[in-house]
């Protein structure tokens, strides 16, 4: 293997603290994955499906108090309180030094120490960044393996350089006590103890590529957001590639993998990302996307061949599966996958059946995939320049308020827009589900400044080119005076999508209300859908009363950035208002 001094030092450094009994230096191959999977069938960590109908598949069972994102106790350790900004928790470096440092020491006594060194992004691209997640988990290292391109495409990345993001992580006690995920946004450095789940524990993904990246994208200038890739590929032969941000849970992953209704013969999407995206302009004036990762990491409830076939398909060999139900006959289950069976074991190991009140996969329950076995996987994935983007589309989780879709009066406004964002919230993080929150761009717990000024780097970023993307927001879960969605979704998206791609090309009928462009009557197909017209009229209402209520929401969030709220956004409130008045 190539190695790199740099990373070498640091491993020393870190072993000397965390006392490990073993160092393992990850190449990951094929051979040290199934080395790993046998250890963990061993000692449980994982439980073998049947190898038949699931090859190379696992389930493994979180602790029953880590199964999603502690927001909490996440931590931005910049200098200054002032520089994490209002909306993350800050803990100083020398408080971090302080309490967190110490839960290393020793940590790893008994257990053998991981060293993943990892690229984000395809091999030779320009965008792409290698990191280094030091671990005491063998779950973190399959799953790592999954989500990024492990071993000697990275090491050969970085060559003799010494910039890389430096992760170090230990399971530690699993004490939710002694949990903490600290980032250093000036050091590039993250600490994360106590946690095994997702986005706690595979560093890669939110800690690196979101918290830390977008310290990088500011001072670099380029984007790290939390979005979706697809390409949309007309009968003509014609791709046109959108990104999109919508909250934890609200639909990436299921956007991203798209298939057209019946009605739109000839038509394909393709799938680029599903969770991240890091862009930066060409010397075209284009905006460029790269996925930096290499798996799914997706919501297993809701997911089935009804709602997600491209999905199923991804998962259905060489995938771990964490905190499903497993059946009898060793299949693995969760709600929205087919029928239920008579009998089953949920995630937490008790007995199940349909008749239970306990769901049986937890709400958050997740199937770690390798991205290309996606049979919607895009062609370019691997392509080191990325992807043109045509269009943005922000969306969230809106019982009410907000219409299936709209289009901001230009670049500006759509920063407002995404600024403004807001969500119900879901089993993604802990905490209360079904609340609305404000959460800017999707990126509410993933970016790793000062909102105020992250809103301040989307307006440069839109000044810098003409040819910047054209902003749009969707909402799939508007509902019904009796709780009931609106609007079908999943593949049905497509003709929002159409809508949005004419509008790129300055066609598609619209209405201009005080909030952005609305489809006309019309605008929209629902050729073969069971809508009426005045579904349709209540999917894209503009509610003066629900409007001026969620002016004065943005308003009291962006109230508290004080200095910090780029002049621009208070102009665009302002305007709204007036629009609205
Ligand atoms: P993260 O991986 O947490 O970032 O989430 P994500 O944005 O990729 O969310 P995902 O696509 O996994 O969707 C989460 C949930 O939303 C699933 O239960 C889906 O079934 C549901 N969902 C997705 N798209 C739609 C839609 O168009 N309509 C409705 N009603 N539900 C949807
Ligand atoms: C999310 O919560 O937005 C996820 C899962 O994509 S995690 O990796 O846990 O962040
Ligand atoms: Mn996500």
């Amino acid at each position: 293997m190539t190695r790199n001094a740099a990373i070498e030092s640091w491993v020393k450094e870190m072993a000397a603290v965390t006392q490990p009994d073993r160092i393992h230096w990850c190449d990951g191959s094929q051979a040290e994955y199934d080395a790993l999977v046998q250890l963990m069938l061993k000692d449980g960590t994982l439980i073998e499906l049947d190898q038949q109908k699931w090859p190379n598949c696992y389930l493994h069972r979180s602790h029953s108090s880590d199964v999603a994102r502690v927001e909490h106790l996440t931590f931005i350790c910049s200098d200054s309180k002032d520089d994490a900004g209002p909306t993350n928790n800050w803990m100083s470096p020398a408080d971090a030094k302080a309490k967190v440092w110490p839960l290393f020491s020793g940590c790893m006594k008994g257990r053998t120490m991981y060293v993943i060194p990892y690229l984000m992004g395809p091999a030779s691209s320009r965008l792409s960044k290698v990191g280094v997640e030091i671990t005491d988990s063998p779950y973190v290292v399959a799953n790592m393996r999954t989500m990024t391109r492990m071993g000697n495409v990275a090491l050969e990345h970085l060559g003799s350089a010494t910039e890389f993001c430096k992760g170090l992580h230990s399971i530690g006690e699993l004490n939710p006590e002694k949990r903490f995920i600290c980032h250093f946004p000036k050091s590039r450095e993250i600490w994360s103890i106590g946690s095994g789940y997702g986005g706690n524990a595979l560093l890669g993904k939110k800690c690196f590529a979101l918290r830390i990246a977008s310290n990088m994208g500011r001072d670099q200038e380029w984007m790290a957001e939390h979005m979706l890739i697809l390409g949309v590929q007309s009968p003509q032969g014609v791709t046109k590639y959108v990104a999109a941000a919508f909250p934890s849970a609200c639909g990436k992953t299921n956007l991203a993998m798209l298939v057209p209704p019946p009605e739109f013969k000839g038509w394909k999407v393709w799938t680029v990302g599903d969770d991240i995206a890091w862009l930066r302009y060409g010397d075209d004036g284009q905006l460029w996307a790269i996925n930096p990762e290499a798996g799914f990491f997706g919501v297993a409830p809701g997911t089935g061949d009804d709602t997600n076939p491209n999905a199923i398909a991804a998962l259905r060999k060489n995938s771990i599966f964490t905190n499903v139900a497993v059946t009898e006959d060793r299949q693995p289950w969760w709600e929205g996958f087919g029928k239920p069976p008579a009998k089953a074991t949920d995630w937490k190991g008790n007995p199940w059946t349909p008749d239970s009140k306990e769901k049986a996969a937890h709400p958050n329950a997740r199937f770690t995939a390798p991205a290309k076995q996606c049979p919607s996987a895009s062609p370019e994935m691997e392509n080191p320049k990325g992807v043109p983007i045509s269009a943005f589309i922000f969306g969230g989780r809106r019982a009410t308020t907000m219409p299936l879709v709209f289009q901001a009066f230009d670049w500006n406004h759509g920063v407002f827009v995404g600024a403004g964002m807001g969500s119900e919230t879901t089993a993604a993080a802990t905490g209360a589900v079904g609340i609305v929150r404000r959460d800017p761009f999707a990126m509410l717990p993933f970016c790793g400044y000062n909102m105020g000024d992250y809103f301040g780097h989307w307006l440069k970023m839109g000044a810098k080119s003409a040819k910047a993307p054209k902003v749009f927001h969707v909402n799939w879960f508007r509902k019904d005076k009796n709780g009931k969605f609106l609007w079908p979704g999943f593949g049905q998206n497509m003709r929002v999508l159409q809508w949005i791609l004419e509008r790129c090309e300055g066609k598609g009928a619209a209405t201009t209300t005080p909030i952005g462009h609305v489809p006309a009557a019309g605008a929209i197909s629902t050729q073969g859908l069971d809508i009426s017209p005045d579904q349709m009229k209540d999917l894209l209402a503009v509610d003066k009363t629900e409007w001026a209520n969620e002016a004065k929401g943005i308003a009291e969030f962006f109230g508290q950035f004080g200095e910090r709220l780029p002049p621009a956004m208070k102009q665009q409130l302002d305007e709204l208002n007036t629009r609205l008045a």
